[in-house]
């Protein structure tokens, strides 16, 4: 079974957890981790224990796929693999997933403690106050809500918000055009309540496929499934018969009323900042709470980008912008990095370039493939001497091979959206990008000033000869 605690046993084998006790749920957790992920190259899972005011064993675990090894561990890859064979092997195994359906198990231990209407109480789980503006405490952020198409009968699970407004009734913000928010629409102009399904601690297989894009009418945990070649195991939800994962921590069940809405945030965005205008969103009426003994809440606070803590989102994209260039027939690109600093802002490729023009072709498909296109803003392109996960070769190339009055186009009015910090309320929905070509220029690659570091081959041979004693020195 896809398990959470399992996952943390082998996530403590590889030397990648941290157990913090005593941190206080109101910031204190939150910022904990933005410091030592500034600190930590490796940025541990943690697992807060004892928090503030919470029985012993309640616990809450943030920054599960902030490491390549961890993202690798969850997706059944091999935890030693590098940066560029993990997205490599994404972008062979993207193409051809085969959803495999659930196993519906009948017991599970996240029934072992039951709050039915009357005993309802939320705030019982040590949820967060992530970050100091932030409207509320959200219990929803590494969450799986579960909702069915009322016409199709399909069933989705999407990662969206979650406030607590208080002890029974919580605040769901849903984008439009996100799979949960079309079934909610549906039954809503039917008239009826929406009911919902919703775990907020889990294996980080689950929030991987929950929070990623999943195809139109394609069961997120039969996604999961695809992914990691084993069917996951569920069960069903007393009253609204809808799948919780086997080994959830946390879940409710309950139902979201047409016309009940309660104003909900500010919270944090991914951009690193609060941008989006904050309406009233609907509330789902809490009808039953179900939890493991010792539960663990699962979060995924949404610190700066700059924290690192999105990095499974920057892996996988990179792999997606790749295909969609590939697809497009441009040849001999080297790498694709959507920096995690970044957000959606910046990506960054490497070719071998081939023929004129072929820096620019790259970078403008890159610029608008589905992948790359969505609140995008600069797109750098480098010849493929640059290891373009290091930000230091990244700027080096850009400030000695660029001219800026030559290698700098701007493209208007293109795909963006209300999160964008940069755009101005009324002009919401467009923004502009910039190309920035820092290859050699074509017509004299050949002749252009030499570079005078070591060649990677060079560190290589040399390395070979010193790394042990280096190794020993370098801390
Ligand atoms: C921490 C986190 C919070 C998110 N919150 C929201 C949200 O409040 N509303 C929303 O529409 N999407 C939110 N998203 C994005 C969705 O999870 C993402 O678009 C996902 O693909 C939606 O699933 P769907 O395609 O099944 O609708 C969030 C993502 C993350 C990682
Ligand atoms: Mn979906």
């Amino acid at each position: 079974m896809a398990d959470l605690r399992t996952w943390l046993d082998e996530v403590d084998k590889l030397d990648q957890l941290m157990t913090v006790n005593d941190a206080h749920w109101d910031l204190e957790l939150s910022t904990l981790t933005e410091i030592i992920n500034e600190r930590s190259k490796i940025r541990p899972a943690i697992v807060f224990n004892r928090i503030e005011g919470y029985p012993d064993g309640y616990r809450v675990a943030v920054n599960l796929l902030s490491s390549l090894q961890r993202l690798a561990l969850t997706m059944g890859m091999d935890p030693g693999i590098s940066e560029f064979d993990f997205v490599q092997q994404w972008r062979r195994q993207v193409k051809s997933i085969e959803p495999i359906e659930p196993r519906k198990l009948k017991h599970a231990p996240l029934f072992e403690n039951v709050q039915k209407a009357g005993d309802i109480d939320l705030l019982k789980f040590p949820v967060p106050r992530w970050h100091e503006l932030d409207g509320g405490r959200y219990v929803g952020t590494d969450d799986l809500v579960v909702t069915r198409d009322p016409e199709e009968n399909w069933v989705n699970v999407g990662t969206y918000r979650i406030m607590i407004h208080g002890r029974d009734h919580l605040g769901l913000h849903m984008s439009p055009g996100k799979h949960g928010r079309v079934h909610r629409d549906k039954y809503h102009q039917a008239g009826k309540p929406l009911p919902i399904a919703v775990s907020f601690g889990h294996h980080p297989i689950n929030f991987l496929v929950a929070s990623t894009d999943v195809p139109n009418r394609i069961n997120e945990y039969a996604y999961a499934g695809g992914i990691t070649g084993k069917a996951l195991d569920i069960v069903e939800g007393p009253l609204t018969g809808l799948p919780l994962p086997a080994d959830a921590e946390i879940a409710i069940e309950g139902e979201v009323l047409p016309n009940d809405f309660m104003p909900e945030g500010p919270f944090g965005e991914w951009t690193g900042y609060y941008a989006s205008n904050q309406p009233a969103v609907p509330v789902i009426r809490v009808q039953a709470v179900y939890h493991r003994d010792d539960p663990i809440l699962c979060g995924f606070p949404l610190l700066k980008p700059s924290s690192g803590d999105n990095l499974h989102f920057s892996l996988m994209r990179s792999a997606l912008i790749w295909n969609a260039l590939d697809e497009a027939g441009v040849p001999d690109v080297r790498a694709v990095w959507a920096h995690p600093s970044g957000g959606r802002f910046m990506t960054v490729l490497s070719i071998r370039q081939r023929y004129p023009g072929h820096a620019k072709q790259a970078a403008m498909i890159a610029s608008q493939c589905r992948s790359g296109a969505y609140l995008g803003r600069y797109v750098i392109v480098v010849d493929d001497d640059i290891d373009i996960t290091n930000s230091e070769e990244v700027i080096w190339a850009i400030s000695s091979r660029s001219d800026p009055a030559q290698s700098i186009d701007i493209l208007r009015r293109c795909w963006s959206g209300p999160l964008d910090p940069r755009i101005p309320a009324e002009e919401k929905g467009f923004s502009s990008r910039a190309i920035i070509d820092a290859t050699r220029p074509y017509e004299w690659r050949e002749t252009f000033p030499k570079v005078s570091g070591a060649s990677r081959e060079l560190k290589s041979e040399i390395g070979k000869k010193w790394n042990g004693f280096l190794d020993d020195k370098i801390r």
